[in-house]
């Protein structure tokens, strides 16, 4: 399913992620830390459930989801938030929808120039992400 974006990912940008995380309401202090992180992402996909997972020096957030299927995600460590979530293919974006207390929030991924991409929105906030696959997996 989610097949071209499975592997170890390796970040080598992120724009705006400070603004991304204002809009979330995550505290000055945080931010200033969560910004300077270098942060990976594990997929993988096993009998048709997802497993997107998150690392940094600082913290690990861990999203499992069916396509399809609304979720209830709990953004623990992050801005602690529960949300309703709904992933789904849009063309060859992987889109996720977060209903909350905050309008407009979610992320898409995607595969552009053999790398992985991402944009986290939250209320008219948007923040690009983008990723190399690890090396040994290439
Ligand atoms: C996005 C965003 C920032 C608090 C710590 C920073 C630690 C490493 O939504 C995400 O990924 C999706 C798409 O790949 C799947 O779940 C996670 C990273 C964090 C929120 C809030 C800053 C505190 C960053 C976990």
């Amino acid at each position: 399913m989610a097949a071209g974006l499975c592997g170890t990912w390796d970040m080598v940008s992120n724009v705006n992620f400070d603004g991304y995380m204002v809009a979330l309401g995550v505290s000055t202090t945080l931010r200033k830390t969560a910004v300077k992180l270098k942060q990976k992402k594990v997929i993988e996909e096993k009998g048709g459930v997802c497993c997107i997972k998150t690392l940094s020096a600082l913290r690990n957030y861990t999203c499992s989801f069916t396509v399809g299927h609304p979720f209830d995600e709990v953004t623990k460590g992050l801005d602690n938030q529960r949300l309703k979530s709904l992933v789904r293919w849009e063309g060859e974006k992987l889109v996720c929808e977060q209903i909350g207390q905050k309008q407009n929030r979610g992320w898409a991924h995607w595969i552009e120039d053999g790398k992985l991409q991402l944009e986290l929105f939250c209320e008219g906030q948007v923040c690009r992400q983008v990723f190399r696959k690890k090396e040994s997996e290439k």
